[in-house]
């Protein structure tokens, strides 16, 4: 299988708003386990459908030392949020940029799951923040959306250089 390339910030892709998926078919389910993969390898803790250019509500996400927790939510909603924690957050989409967010500390949420099944559950701290930072990107926002104009620019031109360079 081809390996699925991560779009990188300022790609205008990654502001596309996601669709809901409408059914948990094969595909999505072969998608998610590419994601994982995908994930695993850069290594990452969570990782957006948009972010490999399927612009479908889709995320995965692990958060364990082990990486033997792996998470996949289809269509996932914040219902509630309370609380409020400061992360140094990155992105697989912003290689070696890592900034201070505050989001909500504990979130009750709502998914499908890989067997098709809607479920709620709650999370706190980095699986909570991870949660709220994918769900950003099928909205089409980054965390550098949240740090100053200034911050974002700078970020913007050293990975423009860079993927100059690459390119
Ligand atoms: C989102 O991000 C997140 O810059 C997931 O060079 C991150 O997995 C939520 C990564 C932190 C909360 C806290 C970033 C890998 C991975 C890089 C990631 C890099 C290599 C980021
Ligand atoms: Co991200």
């Amino acid at each position: 299988m081809v390996p699925l390339e991560i779009l990188k910030f300022p790609d205008p892709r990654l502001r596309t708003v996601a669709k809901p998926v409408k059914e948990v078919t094969g595909k999505i389910v072969a998608l998610a386990d590419q994601m994982l993969e995908a994930m695993y390898e850069a290594p990452g803790i969570g990782l957006a459908a948009t972010q490999v250019n399927f612009h479908q509500r889709l995320i995965v996400i692990d958060v364990s030392e082990t990486n033997d927790q792996p998470l996949i939510l289809i269509n996932p909603t914040i219902i509630s949020g309370e609380g409020e924690i400061e992360t140094n957050e990155g992105c697989l989409s912003v290689p070696g940029f890592y900034e201070p967010v505050d989001r909500f500390q504990h979130i009750q949420f709502e998914a499908t799951g890989r067997d098709g099944e809607p479920f709620t559950m709650e999370a706190i701290d980095l699986l909570a923040v991870c949660i709220q930072h994918e769900i950003d990107h099928l909205d089409g926002k980054l965390f550098v959306d949240y740090l100053t104009s200034t911050k974002r620019q700078l970020i913007r031109k050293k990975l423009q250089k860079l993927q100059k360079q690459w390119a």
